[in-house]
């Protein structure tokens, strides 16, 4: 049976959003590196979560062919006819989507594939064995990577036990997603101009957000498109690397370092050659986790919370009932 996905009503105009003249942008070759075998790693990686909340990561130990049969499978299957691909629609809370990010009038010009990445994939069509198989292995690589980086964080952190942060991504009951986002290449100006929505501005894939989980771990092709907010409000190009992985710090792992690690503010522009093929791993944790500063973070108690105490599932169903640009955790702010 072939479901349509039903947009939900645009709240503000139906044009896709573009870049204004003013949002100039540098390739930036200052991007924090992190060598996850160099004996700096820890260090280096408490840093780029202080200073920028990302970073990328070389020398993860996730073999190649892994990203690369996912990125063949998956663009296989955007390449489907439409009429296909939205029988694995719509992404509510999971399956294809096309254009509407979440579920508040948010348009990007994007299409992709968003799963839970602990359900083993079942709510995919049974038809994508070589898919899912490809995604399983993949995630469980992934996820095992970004433990390790999250026993770094916690030993850089002097965090007891050093699993503390990397067992929320491992429990049974985590609830994290995984997201495959293709970006087609975005066609001239012509073909809009009826649209009138194309200025001079680069046009917008997925609008300027952060992340509500705890850590994000993106790869992509090696077409451009990542830009990420410096603490002044720059925005910066992050230089494409398609053998390494970029991560984000998300808003949860803002609020348990009590705002030492700052939650990156990104965004996707669209290419006007090249299509953009990137999947992302966001490691949450269990539904019932409470979220709050880590006790030993808080200077042993001289240091006051910065944020009121939630569920991961309070903080999920206020961050679903909101627009992708908000700031999501002002409410959870104390005064
Ligand atoms: C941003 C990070 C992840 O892609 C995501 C997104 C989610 C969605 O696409 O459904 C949200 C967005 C993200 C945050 C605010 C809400 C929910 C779209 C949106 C407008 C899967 C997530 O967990 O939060």
């Amino acid at each position: 049976m072939v479901v349509l996905s039903k947009p939900p009503p645009p709240t503000t105009t139906d044009h896709f959003p573009c870049l204004g003249e003013a949002d100039t942008n540098v390739l930036c070759s200052q991007i924090p590196l992190v060598d996850l075998s160099a004996p700096e790693a820890k260090s280096l990686i408490i840093k780029a979560c202080e200073d920028f909340g990302f970073f990328k990561v070389v020398n993860h130990g996730v073999p190649s062919c892994l990203f690369s049969d996912l990125e063949a499978e998956a663009s296989g299957f955007f390449s489907l006819h439409p009429s296909l691909k939205e029988t694995a629609a719509p992404p509510s809370p999971f399956g294809y989507g096309n254009k509407w990010i979440g579920r508040n009038g948010d348009i990007g010009r994007v299409e992709y594939l968003l799963l839970s990445a602990d359900s083993h994939f079942q709510n995919f069509p049974s038809t994508a064995g070589k898919f899912c198989s490809a995604m399983k292995e993949y995630v469980s690589a992934v996820r095992s990577m970004t433990c390790d980086i999250l026993e770094l964080m916690a030993d850089g952190l002097k965090i007891q036990p050093k699993d503390m942060l990397s067992k929320l991504l491992m429990d049974e009951q985590s609830d994290s997603v995984f997201r495959i986002n293709h970006y087609p290449p975005c066609p001239d100006k012509q073909s809009y101009d009826d649209e009138e929505e194309e200025e001079e501005g680069q046009m917008i894939g997925f609008g300027e957000h952060t992340d509500p989980q705890i850590i994000s771990v993106l790869r992509s092709n090696n077409t451009p498109g990542l830009q990420i907010s410096l603490k002044d409000g720059t925005w910066i190009t992050v230089p494409p690397d398609q053998d390494s992985f970029f991560i984000n710090v998300g808003d949860s792992l803002q609020v348990m370092t009590n705002g030492k690690f700052r939650s990156v503010r990104h965004r996707v522009v669209t290419n006007r050659r090249k299509s953009r093929l990137s999947m992302i791993y966001f490691g949450g944790p269990p539904l019932s986790e409470k979220i709050a500063p880590l006790p030993s973070l808080l200077m042993k108690g001289k240091e006051s919370s910065l944020y009121k105490e939630f569920t991961w599932f309070e903080y999920k169903r206020s961050a679903y009932n909101s627009r992708l640009a908000d700031n999501r955790l002002e409410n959870f702010q104390r005064v």
